[in-house]
């Protein structure tokens, strides 16, 4: 089976997308998501300029010797332009290869481990009251688990609230915009919201909290021990990870369990997070980490060392990159939960979809292939607007991890 064409498609609905569209003689075709949120322009011309052009007329079934050619041909490999690049070559080939044996991408993984896959979702406020109301709807929703995010009295615009809680296009993106952090008024007003919402949801609601990379080792290790009484899910990010020694720290003196890896490209990034066990789930997703055939490999690595999966799916990896986590989480021996922060009903329809929600549990559904593909006449409705990530700052002004 040949690769004839490979297209590389840019839209926005209600945020940017890039997708790679790969074409075959034999008329399949797989789609896979590239998206790198804020710099999607950079990994379009990875691909056009030096991606596309060697892959034209290759085997389509050889999707490790192409990801090899690709990681290891580049001279200049890991790096998140580079694997998102890769992601979207790589999870258009599964979907080929899973459309050609006539399956779903799950079966060809070697089939469900379970019969459905634990999401959470995210619950936001700008102070406690508000982020207690939002859980409460979260669960009324059918949630089980649900991340928990407050604004910070006297900061302005704290990750993750208010009008900014969801990464979209929206015009004030249209330059980075400027948010202000205090860890000292952070650190003391968290443990309060964990507080009131464990008093008015009890003890067998799954919480989840994201730090964003914000807080030094001895610092997430006080939120960690703070945080114990109200028995977390996980804390995720809580210091910026290329310091994985850092997290030797936060492990001594907290049971708090430790999410990790968003922001990993390859499996190199988290080697001795996992192999120490110094976090108990890997953020890692299929776009970010260089798309399936590199996930299955975290995956696996982290299954030897008891360390399960939780893979990233906020609104900015698109509904291919869930639903090729989805075959891999249903798949997965050491699968963990699944991050599900919703879709715009724009989204939806630009990329149909067989995957489901249904009761705060997802599934990938039985389409051939992973299930996921892009409707490009509708994608040509909304075309691409430059759109940033913010800055943040601590309140004295220096630039601070977002
Ligand atoms: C967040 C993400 O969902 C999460 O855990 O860290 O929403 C993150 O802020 C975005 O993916 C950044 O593009
Ligand atoms: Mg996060």
């Amino acid at each position: 089976m040949k690769i004839t064409d490979i297209k590389v498609i840019v839209c926005s609905p209600g945020r940017n997308f890039v997708t790679v569209k790969i074409m075959t003689d034999q008329g399949l075709y797989g789609v896979g998501d590239a998206t790198l949120n804020g710099r999607e322009k950079a990994v379009v011309a990875y691909l056009e300029e030096h991606v596309i052009p060697c892959l034209i007329g290759r085997d389509a079934s050889r999707i490790e010797e192409i990801w090899n050619y690709l990681y290891r041909g580049a001279y200049w490999r890991r790096g998140p332009v580079t694997m998102c690049a890769i992601a979207g070559i790589d999870t258009a080939l599964w979907d080929i290869k899973a459309k050609a044996a006539n399956m779903p991408l799950y079966q060809l993984l070697g089939g469900a481990s379970r019969e459905h896959v634990l999401a959470y979702t995210h619950a936001q406020g700008t102070d406690i009251a508000e982020c207690v109301d939002a859980v409460g709807a979260r669960l009324g929703e059918g949630f089980k688990a649900v991340r928990c995010q407050t604004g910070i009295p006297g900061l302005r615009d704290v990750y993750g609230t208010g009008k900014y809680s969801v990464t979209t296009n929206a015009a004030q993106d249209a330059m980075p915009r400027e948010e202000s952090w205090s860890t000292p008024k952070y650190l003391s007003y968290v443990p309060g919201l964990f507080d009131r919402v464990r008093a008015e949801f009890g003890e067998d609601v799954h919480l989840l909290h994201d730090t964003h990379h914000r807080l030094t080792p001895i610092e997430a290790a006080r939120l960690g021990k703070d945080l114990e009484p109200y028995r977390l899910f996980w804390l995720e990010d809580s210091v910026a990870a290329e310091h994985q020694e850092g997290f030797r720290l936060i492990r001594q003196h907290t049971t708090t369990p430790l999410a990790v890896g968003e922001v990993f490209n390859t499996i190199w990034d988290a080697r001795l997070l996992i192999e120490e066990q110094l976090i108990d789930y890997i953020r890692m997703t299929v776009v970010h980490a260089g798309g399936v055939s590199a996930m299955r490999r975290v995956m696996d690595f982290a299954a030897v060392y008891n360390v399960r999966t939780g893979c990233h799916g906020a609104m900015d990896m698109s509904p291919i990159c869930l639903g090729a986590n989805l075959h891999l989480d249903l798949w997965a021996p050491n699968f963990g939960i699944q991050e599900y922060s919703g879709y715009l009903p724009e989204i939806e329809e630009v990329f149909p979809h067989a995957w489901s929600l249904s009761e705060g549990m997802l599934h990938p559904g039985d389409a051939i292939g992973h299930g996921v593909d892009i409707d490009e006449k509708l994608a040509k409705k909304y075309p691409y607007q430059r759109a940033y990530l913010p800055v943040n700052r601590l309140e004295d002004g220096t630039p601070w991890h977002w």
